[in-house]
This record gives C-alpha cells, structure tokens and sequence, in this order.
C-alpha cells in the first residue's frame, strides 16, 4: 500500500502545471525613434527596451528564462482589434517623408509615427501572441513580452499615447478564438488609463479589464470623463471594467497593494479568470517622469506573485509605459524574478493608504457593489461625494495644474529611492518531515535540522510547536481562517480583505500555516492560501499538517492528496484555480465585516473607505457644511 501511495507522487508530477518562464524580446524593436521635436514624445525612448533587457541579463535572470523568439502579426491578427481602414493608412508610413509622418501623426494624440514602427508594431503584437501560445500550450507556465510600441491607448481607428495598435487587446481576443478560454482578466498597472482596452472590452463581460491611473480628477492625460471609477462597463459587460483613479500623485506602495486586497483580488476570485495578462506598464513607479508615484520597484514583486494565484499561474506580462530608465529597468528585474519563482522582498514600512486612495477605493467599491459579491460598505457612499466631486472640480482642475507644476520642478530635482536588494532563493526549496520510513515527495528534501525533525515528528502538536517556533525565530504570523466562514467564496473573502491585508501590515519574518484535522477548509483553497501567504516573510513558510491518530495514519488517501496540495504550493507550483465564486454567506459576511471594522483601527491597511466620507454620512451632514469643510481643509 504504501509503495503504491507513493507512485503517486511520479503521477502528480505528471498532471502538475507547466514549469518555465518565457521572455520575448527582439533589438529589432529598438529601431524606432523620434525624428523631430515633440515635448510629449521625447521620453519614449529607444533605451527603455535596452536597459530593460540589459538588467535582466545582469541580474543572471534572462537566462533563466526560456528565449523565445518574436514573429510579426497578420493582418487578420491585427483587424481582431482595428479597423480595416486604419490598417491600411498604418500600412502607408513605412513610404512616407518625414512631413507626411508629421501629417499623418498630428490627427492624433500624443504619439509619433517613423518609416519602421509598423514593421515594430507588428512584431509587438506578434511577440505577445507568442507568449499567450507559449502560455497556453503549457511550454512556459508564465511570462513577459518587452516590446515597444506599447499597445494600451490604441483604439479601434487611432494610434494614441505612444501606441500604435492595442497588442494586449488583440491577444485577449486571440486567446478566446485559439483556445477554449471563457475568460480573460486584464490587469493594467501603467500610470496611464488603457482607454484603449476599455473600449475594446466595454460590452464583454468574457474580459474583466482593471486599471489604476493618474486621474486627478480629469486633470491628467488623456483627460477622459471615462476613465472615473464610474465607468463600470455597459450592457452585459456591466461590472467587467474596473476603474481605480488617483486624484492625487505620490501614492505609495500602501495605496497599491491597498487597491489588490480591496477591489481587484476579491473580484479577480469572484471572476476566476482562465489566463491573465497585465499591461506591464512601470509609469506607476517612483522617479517616473509622467507618474509622479511613490511606489517601489519591489512592490512589483507582489504584485506579482499575488495574481500569479489566478488562473492557475497562467499569467503574461506585456511592457508598456515606463519612463525612468532606472526604475524601468529595476520593475522589470522584479516582475520577472517573481514569475521566475523566487520569494518576493521583504516588504517594510506598509500601513495604511492615504485618504485620497481610500476615496477612490470606497468609490469604486460602491460602484461596483451592484455586480460583485463586496461586503456592505460600512457607510452608504455617497451619492453626495459624487455630487461633491463634480461641484468640486472646478477647484481641483486649479489644484492638479499646480501639482502638475510642482511634479514637474520635483523632475529636476531627481528622486531617489535605494536598488532593491538582491533576491537569493535558498539552496533547498522545500523540506518535508515525514517519519523515517515513508518517502519524501518529489522535488523536495528531508529536513535535516534536527530541531525541525523534533518539532514536527515527536511533538506532533500545534500548541507545543507554536511556542517553540516562538522561541526560536521570534516572529510568528498565525493564520486562522476566520469563525464561521463556512464556505470558499466567504474563505477567500477573509483571506484577501482581512488576512493578507493584515499580514503584510505585520510584516512577519516567518509564516507558520496550522491545518489542524477537520479544519473544513478544501484542498484547493488551502493550496490557494499557501501560495498567497508565500508573499510574506520572503517565502520562509512553516506549514503544519495535523492529522488524526499516529504519524503513520498519514497512509490515507485523503491526506495523501491534502499533503500533496502542500507540498506543490510550497515548492512554488500554481494552485489550481477555483473556479468563479458565489457569494459568501450573508451571516458570514457580516461576521467578517464587524471583525474587520474592529481591528481596522490599528492596521490601516484593513480600511477600505475614506474618513470623512465615513463621518459625512454618520452625521448626515448638509452639502453646502461639506464644501466648507473641504474648501477648509484644502486651505488648511
Ligand atoms: C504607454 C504609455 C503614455 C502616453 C503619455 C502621453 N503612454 N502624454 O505610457
Ligand atoms: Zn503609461
């Protein structure tokens, strides 16, 4: 029986996800510039594939990946997303003069046009169709394509933002036609808003498109009413667009992991896509010249490795803004290593986001309560703040010019942040203890330390081990799911708005994972919580499983799969999708609700709604005492 059980291991190995990162990249795609001057276009460089690329070399982290190589898009690949008659002017400027490229260019908005950037155009689209075949044929688990011209803010008829066609667009809608696939997740962390994926996707509820962006309440590029958290998607694609704004530059590392626990990940779980691909813009790091944020490289590790976790890692990461060649370079170093598999960085100084990402968060939850399974705001929003909004934007376009202005004086002044620190995965992924005579899974070692093989072989008991982990590390996160959650769709709900959030805040050296007999959580779902903790403490998880009777009860089946999940979801593998999920049970709701208001006031990262808009609606204040207090505190 025993030898038996353990040829499962070889078989599991068999049927377990595909392994492998694949990097598409072509200098060919450097061989495109600006011939003339143009204030708006000078920063989209040449180098910013360069130095991407370079880093990736240097960091020993390209030949990790597997090369693969880039090939042009058809015409037939390319009218998936635009017009026939804007493919065929395209087609035109390879023979055009240098003023007829100006022409042609000025019908458009901030972007340039070159004799070769539609032969690049199409080997950017061609580069990201390659990955989703890579992907999806199961030859590479993951990737990324680094290609220029970036592809978000082209549209049906336009080249726009840099952008000549919309390489992400067309191949979400190239994954649906060659694969079986019924859903797409979009995920554009660029500064900018990818309007041009939005409209490509507004009636299609088959493509969940999320994006944050620099909004300033309209005040910056593109400057569209359409990018508000308010636009949410039309007909039946109600619900699958996500807009997040930032009314304000500076935010920080806080307010974006702020954004994945409270809106994107609850409905990324909810939707359950089948691959996903992210517009891989760096904008949104700090030093960008357009972005004005103050997040970190590293926090694209996170990023990362928390939407690794959907579509059972099935994910492609396609380049497209990023401006500071520096931060550029560094991002892209980080995304990469965390598709590569190694444990993400530390992560320091986390709390909670500031009040204008809160506003935003508590927005664009209330706007989409209606379509996703969120719990019940803890303030009705505000129809009022809506309205303050507009009343206020005459004084906030005033404000964001000035900012604006001072962004740009912050420019020259150069920001600095520290090189994130090298990532070294340990020499042994993953150790088991098992008692002597059963045989290790694959791919793992026997632990060695003795102190290891006492704690989990002779003492065999959560209490005991608790205090001696306590002793000896000094930092423990103990993961209990919370009271109540009965079912997965409420499970998970507590996982990524409560435990995640509230770990990452703790920031513990050590995750110590208890799965006491008869937890009643699945299989699938604790493989899920295994890999979405392995972003904490740099991937140092002590996972203990607690089985009925005697060490050597562990011969049974349903332990034997149990321990399987584990050990695969430790050593990095993807845990398997769950499929979309319901919603939550309301009492389970609630019951996570009241623990989440209760401990939000010493973890800020647990907040998910602005200040004063809590206190507006308690107090039922006037509108006109709302302005004044606004127009106060603008002043103050
Ligand atoms: C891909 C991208 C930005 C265009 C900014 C124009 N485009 N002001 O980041
Ligand atoms: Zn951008």
């Amino acid at each position: 029986c025993s030898s038996m059980l353990m040829g499962l291991w070889g078989y599991f190995w068999l049927i377990a996800m595909s392994s492998g990162t694949a990097l598409v990249y072509d200098e060919e795609m450097t061989r495109y510039k600006l011939l003339w001057v143009d204030p708006a276009c000078k920063i989209e460089v040449p180098e910013r594939l360069t130095v991407s690329h370079t880093a990736l070399q240097e960091e020993g982290l390209a030949e990790r990946c597997v090369s693969v190589p880039i090939r042009q898009a058809t015409d037939a690949e390319i009218l998936l997303a635009h017009s026939v008659e804007y493919l065929e002017a395209v087609k035109k400027t390879p023979h055009m003069s240098l003023d007829e490229l100006r022409t042609f260019t000025q019908q458009y908005g901030d972007v340039y046009f070159h004799p070769n950037i539609y032969h690049c155009a199409k080997l950017a689209i061609g580069a990201t169709l390659q990955l989703v075949d890579s992907v999806m044929t199961g030859k590479v688990r993951n990737g990324m394509a680094l290609v220029r011209p970036p592809g978000h803010h082209s549209q049906r008829s336009a080249a726009n933002g840099f952008c000549v066609f919309n390489n992400v667009a067309i191949a979400a809608h190239y994954a649906k036609k060659q694969y079986d696939i019924k859903r797409v997740l979009i995920v554009d962390w660029d500064v900018h808003h990818g309007q041009g994926v939005q409209f490509a996707f507004e009636d299609d509820p088959s493509v969940l498109y999320f994006s944050w962006h620099r909004y300033e309440h309209q005040g910056f590029w593109p400057n569209l009413r359409e990018s508000d958290y308010d636009s949410v998607g039309k007909e039946k694609g109600a619900g699958f667009n996500i807009n997040v704004p930032w009314n304000k530059v500076g935010m920080e590392n806080s307010d974006y992991l702020s954004v994945f626990f409270h809106v994107l990940l609850p409905i990324a779980y909810e939707f359950s896509p089948d691959l996903v691909f992210v517009c891989a813009g760096f904008d949104s790091a700090i030093g960008d010249p357009e972005g004005h944020m103050c997040a970190t490289p590293d926090i694209f590790a996170h990023l990362t490795h928390l939407l690794k976790s959907l579509a059972g890692g099935k994910l492609c990461a396609v380049l497209e803004g990023g401006y500071n060649l520096t931060s550029l370079a560094q991002s892209v170093c980080q995304t990469v290593q965390t598709l590569l598999g190694d444990p993400a960085p530390q992560t320091s100084e986390l709390n909670g986001p500031c009040e204008s990402a809160l506003e935003s968060i508590q927005c664009v939850r209330s706007a989409h309560k209606p379509y996703w399974a969120f719990a019940p705001p803890v303030s009705e929003p505000s129809t009022k703040r809506c309205k303050l909004a507009e009343k206020e934007e005459g004084v906030q376009a005033e404000g964001s010019q000035k900012e604006e202005g001072d962004g740009q004086k912050a420019e020259e002044e150069e920001v600095v942040w520290m090189k994130p620190p090298s990532r070294l995965a340990p020499p042994v992924h993953t150790e088991v203890a098992l008692p002597a005579d059963l045989e290790v899974p694959d791919r793992c070692d026997r632990v060695r330390s003795s102190l290891m093989y006492v704690m989990f072989y002779l003492t065999f008991n959560a209490q005991h081990l608790l205090c001696t982990v306590y002793y000896y590390s000094q930092c423990v996160c103990v993961c209990v799911p919370p009271q109540g959650c009965s079912d997965v769709a409420g499970l998970m709900q507590a996982v990524l708005c409560l435990l995640l959030p509230l770990a990452y805040e703790y920031d513990p050296g050590l995750v110590l994972l208890v799965r006491g007999p008869g937890s009643g959580v699945g299989k699938a779902a604790w493989a899920q919580i295994t890999s979405l903790l392995q972003g904490l403490a740099q991937g140092h998880t002590l996972a203990l499983l607690q089985v009925r009777g005697t060490p050597r009860d562990i011969l049974n089946y349903d332990d034997f799969f149990l321990l399987y999940f584990f050990h695969a979801s430790l050593l990095g593998d993807p845990a398997p999708s769950l499929g979309p999920l319901g919603a939550p049970l309301p009492e389970d709701m609630e019951a996570m609700e009241r623990l989440r208001q209760r401990l939000q006031t010493h973890w800020g990262l647990l907040q998910n709604a602005g200040e004063q808009m809590i206190k507006a609606s308690k107090e039922t204040y006037s509108v006109t005492q709302m302005d004044n207090n606004i127009l106060e505190n603008q002043n103050g």
